[in-house]
């Protein structure tokens, strides 16, 4: 009786270890009904989005339930780690930038260094704030502090929209940086013959170093996968997804109206306090050339428009400039990034960011989904930081040489 009895505790305990487990899971998708069923589902994301005819989500032990509750068929990929109190290792006492993720103090006060360190390229600006009160800043590298109205090309670098994309804030120092050595070393690059110096001739560049500071600090703090800000949209809900709050194609396909989804594209569009940061700050400059937007993963290089499958307007153009990025991250460390309009290449998504400048501006406007292309996804390990943002660099300084000779 007693060895029994022990049996049923071990067999219990062993059952509970399963429950317990979180894990990537890959639910068959067949057509756009089932598709929307998966997107108005309250489990996280895995996949970059909801599409035919597969799609990975995250199952917590808790969670079971709203997998068979979507009555599709799916298969077990792996174990993850759990999201929740991941983060209890101790941090190294010496890191840098170009080895470890950042918090957002530490990521501001990289900036805060260099803008104290070279002054007469470095100003910042508090552009709004989020929904917990947190300043988002913009930092602008020009060749002279004096705001110049004459400026010829305006550049936008949006960093951390979606918090769990670490990689993103990591490759914005870089390239930030990288942009202020050009200025003092006046490097040539070689492929082009181009001065770097002579990118910031004409042009101012704004950084927003994290769009969705909240965001990013709750995946620090509580929950690694989480992407949204942290709006309380009801009692129990929270976060909208703001790359489907802009304003162009709101509403629409690759969104949802459920304030539990990943993809919640809030009450209206510009109903959140980041999105509009991002767009009063370009309205106030009145002019925009380019635009990139840093995501991860997948290794992508897109364009407009994510919320039709059309072809833009000028899409010759951005296919050419997005063709010269590919070429010139795959020149770095070999990686191919696939390159072409949104909405055919990776999928419908509206309400995203560039098609929002693309309309508004003719900003030349890019998505560039870093690395990697799923074996970590989000996760991606600290020791690839240093190539993803050699690669980053070479994307950006391949676009701003395109603009400037357009
Ligand atoms: O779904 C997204 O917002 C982006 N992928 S991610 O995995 N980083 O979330 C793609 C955005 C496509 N671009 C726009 N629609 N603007
Ligand atoms: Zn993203």
């Amino acid at each position: 009786m007693r060895g029994f009895g022990v049996l049923c505790v071990l067999a219990l305990a062993a059952w509970s270890a399963a429950q317990d487990s979180w894990a990537r899971y890959r639910v068959l998708v067949r057509n756009a009904e089932e598709a929307q069923r998966v997107s108005d589902c309250e489990l996280g994301l895995f996949s970059e989005q909801v599409s035919i005819p597969e799609t990975d989500l995250i199952v917590g032990p808790q969670e079971q339930y709203k997998l068979w509750a979507l009555q599709l068929p799916y298969t077990k990929i792996s174990d993850l780690p759990n999201p929740y109190g991941w983060n209890r290792l101790p941090r190294p006492r010496t890191i840098n930038y170009r080895t470890a993720y950042y918090r957002y103090d530490e990521i501001i006060g990289q900036y805060e260094e260099w803008r104290a360190q070279f002054p007469q390229y470095v100003t910042r600006q508090q552009i709004g704030s989020s929904i917990q009160g947190r300043p988002i800043w913009a930092y602008r590298i020009s060749r002279s502090p004096v705001v110049s109205t004459s400026v010829r090309h305006v550049f936008m670098v949006n960093c951390g929209i979606h918090a769990r994309e670490w990689i993103s804030p990591a490759v914005g120092l870089h390239v930030f940086r990288q942009l202020i050595d050009s200025q003092i070393n006046g490097f040539t690059d070689f492929t082009t013959n181009f001065s770097l110096r002579t990118m910031l001739r004409n042009a101012d560049y704004y950084f927003i170093p994290v769009h969705n500071p909240d965001g990013y600090e709750y995946t620090w703090t509580t929950n690694r996968m989480w992407r949204k800000n942290r709006r309380q949209n009801t009692s129990t809900t929270f976060g909208v997804d703001l790359n489907r709050n802009f304003g162009t194609g709101w509403g629409g396909a690759g969104s949802s109206g459920n304030p539990s989804s990943d993809t919640y594209r809030g009450t209206a569009a510009f109903s959140e306090p980041e999105s509009r940061a991002i767009r009063d700050h370009v309205n106030r400059i009145g002019k925009l050339s380019a635009f990139i937007d840093f995501h991860s993963y997948g290794e992508y290089i897109l364009w407009p428009w994510g919320y039709t499958l059309d072809l833009a307007p000028g899409d010759a153009w951005l296919r050419a400039s997005g063709l010269a990025m590919k070429t010139a991250i795959a020149a770095q460390h070999g990686h191919q990034y696939t390159a072409g309009p949104t909405a055919s290449t990776l999928y419908l998504a509206s309400g995203g960011t560039k098609d929002w400048y693309y309309a508004q501006f003719d900003a030349a406007s890019y998505t560039v989904e870093l690395r990697d292309t799923g074996q970590n996804g989000f996760l991606l390990p600290a020791s690839q930081i240093f190539d993803t943002q050699n690669e980053a660099w070479a994307g950006f300084k391949a676009l701003a040489l395109r603009m400037h000779l357009r």
